[in-house]
């Protein structure tokens, strides 16, 4: 097709994250989806990804990355996602908060919060973008509760704060869920005093530190498809508190001066 040179325009690479992401399976199975044998994955980091993606786009050069919404990188470059019609990255993607089996007898007022909280995209980017530029996770999670009391009032409803009680949120370093964790760590913390811990770890130690509850939860789990071999392994000892956010997405991305529009645009 006419943009056969793509592939070697990007030495038939994909840059991508950690390996334990789910969104790296899943281009895993485009790759074989779309017939890209000749392709390669690379693996590398959230930050990575985004250096590599701001790198290109300086020297306008082509760059195809994994990615997902929500994410900061959309407000600040012009990217596209390749359509993707055979839904290798599935459809109507959620992220879950998951909780450890016994959460709700032992710690009911956080167990509470972690099953009312539930946002948008768009209150998660405000979060996502200050940190971003620059401000402390911490700080841009206290800014987002005080410009939102009506928001932490509804979260929050009819929870009397504890004294003296621990809890452990298992998060990965991906930007969405850093923003989405510290905002739960200023809940528990200043409204329902809580200690927090934080434990930051790989997708993998992430799933399997909530099931052997090392961790009492997770906000970062992405259901149906990109932690499905997870929820897989783990659904019988977690508890899946459903959704808190809807409408989510995972794909290729890429900047919108490429000018493939499909993954089947990669085929050469
Ligand atoms: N993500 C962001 C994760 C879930 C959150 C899409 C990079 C993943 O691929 O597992």
């Amino acid at each position: 097709g006419s943009d056969a040179s793509l592939g070697d325009q990007v030495a038939h690479k994909i840059t991508g994250i950690d390996p334990g992401a789910g969104i790296m399976n899943a281009t895993q199975k485009a790759i074989d989806d779309y017939g890209l044998s000749d392709w390669t994955l690379l693996e590398s980091s959230s930050a990575a990804m985004t250096a590599s993606l701001d790198k290109a786009i300086k020297k306008k050069e082509p760059i195809i990355v994994t990615g997902w919404t929500p994410h900061w990188m959309f407000a600040k470059y012009d990217l596209k996602y390749l359509e993707d019609p055979k839904k290798s990255y599935g459809e109507a993607e959620e992220i879950h908060t998951i909780a450890r089996l016994g959460l709700k007898e032992d710690k009911p007022e956080a167990y509470q919060f972690l099953d009312n909280f539930q946002w948008t995209e768009d209150e998660m980017g405000e979060i996502m973008v200050a940190i971003q530029e620059g401000t402390a996770p911490e700080k841009a999670a206290a800014d987002f509760a005080e410009a939102h009391p009506d928001r932490i009032a509804e979260w929050t409803d009819g929870i009397a704060p504890v004294s003296g009680d621990t809890i452990t949120l298992a998060l990965v370093n991906w930007d969405s869920e850093v923003a989405s964790t510290n905002l739960a760590k200023y809940v528990l913390h200043e409204k329902l005093g809580y200690t927090v811990k934080e434990l930051q770890v790989d997708a993998g130690p992430m799933w399997l530190g909530v099931a052997q509850g090392d961790a009492d939860a997770t906000l970062a789990a992405w259901l149906p498809l990109t932690h499905a071999d997870y929820w897989a392994k783990y659904q019988d000892k977690v508890e899946d508190l459903g959704a808190n956010m809807t409408g989510v997405k995972t794909g290729l991305v890429v900047p919108a001066y490429v000018e493939a529009t499909s993954i089947e645009d990669l085929v050469d």
